[in-house]
């Protein structure tokens, strides 16, 4: 930790509690971003298009310039995947049904492996992105998080690579608030890692009811949500 003495001149020139609250949250070495399923589908146009989702992009690219180690998911299906209302009978998009595995939402086709919708949104620019981890690849599960599948059993192996790379503290961005990136922080923290929403660098869906439960969820369990300039100003 810094002394306060050393630092006395910038303490002095912001109001002391907020110098804290920025300092606490500043990129580490040992700290990852992770950018959930910043995907054309999930953007204005896209075939499961979250309202502005497009518009958390500059945000994210600005952040992602911070951190030293960024990670990129991508949700990447499947044709006939088990959470396309098109591959069950008589369902319909938003509808649940019971899977093996418990209850599943069911989602209009979107981010068919290797499809245009499935591609990152081309204003996403982080070229020092370290990995892209790809998740609901296999048909009959789906996965929100980017740490285990629906099931809550299947590691997706980030777990594993973040700790032998050493990062212990994740921050998220990305979309959706309310599916992956409530997911992927839920699992984190229970993983062990420290674990922070960066909020206005997302979006929800905004099914009934999934926006509080995603604010209590993540209160509950312990993972933190700031701002954009909580994270990077410094
Ligand atoms: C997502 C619904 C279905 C997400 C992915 O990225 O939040 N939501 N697949
Ligand atoms: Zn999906």
């Amino acid at each position: 930790m810094q002394s306060y003495r050393m630092s006395g001149h910038r303490a002095k020139a912001r109001p002391l509690l907020h110098y804290h609250q920025s300092k606490m949250h500043t990129p580490q070495p040992t700290d990852a971003l992770l950018v959930i399923d910043v995907q054309n589908d999930f953007c204005p146009g896209g075939a499961l298009a979250v309202t502005d989702g497009d518009a958390i992009i500059p945000t994210i690219n600005a952040l992602a310039q911070k951190f030293d180690h960024v990670i990129l998911t991508q949700d990447w299906h499947p044709t006939q995947h088990i959470s396309f209302a098109s591959t069950h009978a008589n369902t319909k998009p938003y509808e649940s049904i019971e899977a093996p595995y418990g209850p599943q939402t069911l989602w209009p086709d979107h981010c068919v492996q290797h499809t245009e919708g499935a591609a990152f949104h081309p204003t996403l620019s982080v070229p020092h992105a370290e990995l892209i981890l790809r998740k609901g690849f296999r048909r009959h599960i789906d996965s929100y998080s980017a740490f285990l599948e629906n099931d809550h059993t299947t590691p997706t192996g980030l777990a594993g690579y973040l700790r032998e790379r050493n990062l212990h503290r994740i921050f998220l961005c990305g979309l959706a608030y309310d599916f992956c990136v409530r997911y992927s922080a839920i699992d984190g923290k229970g993983l062990g890692f420290e674990t922070i929403v960066i909020e206005d660098a997302t979006r929800p869906v905004n099914l009934p009811r999934s926006i509080q439960e995603t604010n209590a969820a993540l209160a509950k369990y312990g993972v933190r949500r700031i701002s954009s300039t909580e994270a990077i100003s410094s």
